[in-house]
């Protein structure tokens, strides 16, 4: 590691105690970065990563709520306005009770790369809460999302900053969210995405992050000239971003082996079909089960258990060519890593943010895989929320065909800066360097022509 990194590092952590995530981010994208710096010194001059590194703005704020049986809930809701270089603050916001500042700042972090990739003006934010939507009465989740905007209606708006979904983060809570705010503010703006598509949301918004993730491992793919088809494909997760992925890498003539929450997984050996997919959305969305019901419906799959405190994931221990980690940060460590290799994955399309740790990325790194990122690989969702934005600032939605067109375009664009930047900065196919990089630069140069703001 070059002492820039060393000594940058030592500052991250010294002034952000207790924020692993954050620390782990800023590293890979600050070991990226120090091939741009020998370069153009211009950019460590204006200390622009020390800039991006400090957030703009940090809202947190007490959420009461009062529930069904008339007792007091408190919970903590957060904002991180990361940087507005090159558009409002975008990103989505997570439900869940592991959420604290230090996991969204790495979120709003990666946020603001990825939302530079997509090559639309977007600025990096993210927020949350230790809300946790499991197994709650459609009336909590309402009650809770009415306080959570009751304090947050005054930080954001279409210009300023326009949240959307995550994990614990549906089209059920943008709804309830989107309708507090209206009543709030009285007015009618595109200040979320994810929106309802009769109440001013963009098709193909639902589906766009996983779609992405897919175009981007066929973009992988094609770059051998190889295809999806054919391919076995495992995905972690079973919410919004495993569905689809799902979803599309069956459309593409691949086969799914896996679907998990945070029990454990079902391996079905004869593939996860498109009936069988409806089933595990109808499970999910509406009846909001858990993935264990899948062999009861489906005997011939199995389920296994997972423990948070086990050495390794064994959903990452099955053959196959393709993964599709779409769960959480840190869902593949070394040892998961390893098995990938063992069992024959050369192809790793990441659909959540951060799901590798360090070590595992510096082994499909070394190894030659064909390695996504999940600042590129799944940077189709909030692609697909700057089209919404575009699309309510027009009043005039768009076809599915033409949101689905320019997705592909983004993501195969975005493929394109990876591999670009990847080689003119010495390091053909290491789409890490890639992604920072190309993530970097577009912001980096708005900051200077702005000032020191
Ligand atoms: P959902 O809430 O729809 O689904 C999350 C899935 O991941 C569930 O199956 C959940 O299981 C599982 N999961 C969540 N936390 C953990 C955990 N700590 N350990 C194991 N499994 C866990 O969320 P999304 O599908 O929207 O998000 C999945 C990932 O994709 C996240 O990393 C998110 O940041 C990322 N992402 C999402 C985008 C979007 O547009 N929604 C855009 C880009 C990235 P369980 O039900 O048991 O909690
Ligand atoms: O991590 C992400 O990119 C998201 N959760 C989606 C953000 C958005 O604003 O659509």
């Amino acid at each position: 590691m070059s002492d820039y990194v060393n000594e940058l590092m030592a500052q991250v952590k010294a002034k952000n105690p207790a924020e692993p995530e954050f620390h782990q981010a800023v590293e890979e994208v600050a070991e990226s970065l120090a091939l741009v710096y020998d370069r153009h010194p211009e950019y460590r001059a204006a200390k622009i990563l020390e800039r991006i590194i400090e957030p703009e703005r940090i809202i947190t704020f007490r959420v009461p709520w009062v529930d069904e049986q008339g007792e007091v809930h408190i919970n903590r809701g957060f904002r991180i306005e990361m940087n507005s270089a090159i558009g409002p603050y975008k990103g989505g916001l997570r439900f869940h009770p592991s959420v604290n500042q230090g996991i969204l700042k790495f979120l709003a972090f990666e946020q603001v790369f990825k939302n530079s990739l997509t090559s639309l003006p977007m600025g990096g934010g993210k927020g949350g809460s230790d809300f946790d939507p499991k197994g709650k009465s459609d009336m909590k989740i309402m009650r809770f999302c009415q306080a959570f905007m009751q304090e947050l209606f005054r930080h954001i708006g279409p210009n300023t900053d326009v949240p959307a979904g995550d994990i614990g983060v549906g089209g059920r809570e943008i709804g309830f969210m989107f309708g507090m705010y209206k009543k709030l503010r009285n007015e009618f703006t595109g200040v979320l995405t994810g929106k309802g598509l009769n109440w001013g949301g963009s098709l193909i918004r639902p589906e766009a992050t996983g779609y992405g993730a897919v175009y981007f491992a066929a973009e992988m793919l094609g770059s051998k000239n190889e295809t999806l088809e054919g391919k076995t494909c495992l995905v972690s997760g079973s919410g919004n971003v495993a569905q689809f992925t799902t979803e599309k890498i069956l459309e593409l003539g691949g086969k799914v082996l896996t679907l998990s929450d945070s029990a454990g997984y079902i391996y079905d050996p004869e593939g996860i079909n498109t009936e069988k997919l409806h089933f595990v959305m109808d499970l999910k969305n509406v009846r909001r089960g858990r993935i264990k019901e899948y062999v009861e419906k489906y005997p011939n799959a199995t389920y296994t258990a997972v423990d948070p405190t086990m050495e390794y994931n064994p959903i990452w221990d099955h053959k196959a060519d393709c993964a599709f980690p779409s769960a959480t940060q840190n869902e593949i460590n070394l040892k998961d890593a390893q098995n990938l290799r063992k069992n024959g994955v050369y192809v790793v399309s990441e659909g959540a943010n951060m799901p590798t740790t360090p070590d595992g990325v510096r082994l499909f790194l070394e190894d030659g895989i064909l390695y996504g990122p999940g600042k590129a690989a799944n940077a189709g969702g909030v692609a697909v929320s700057g089209l919404e934005m575009s699309q309510n600032s027009q009043r005039l939605p768009w076809t599915r065909e033409e949101v689905d067109k320019r997705l592909q375009m983004i993501m195969h664009n975005i493929h394109k800066t990876c591999v670009d930047n990847a080689d003119r900065f010495g390091t053909p196919g290491n789409y890490v360097n890639g992604a920072n990089i190309g993530g970097f630069l577009k912001v980096a140069d708005a900051m200077i022509d702005q000032g020191v703001v």
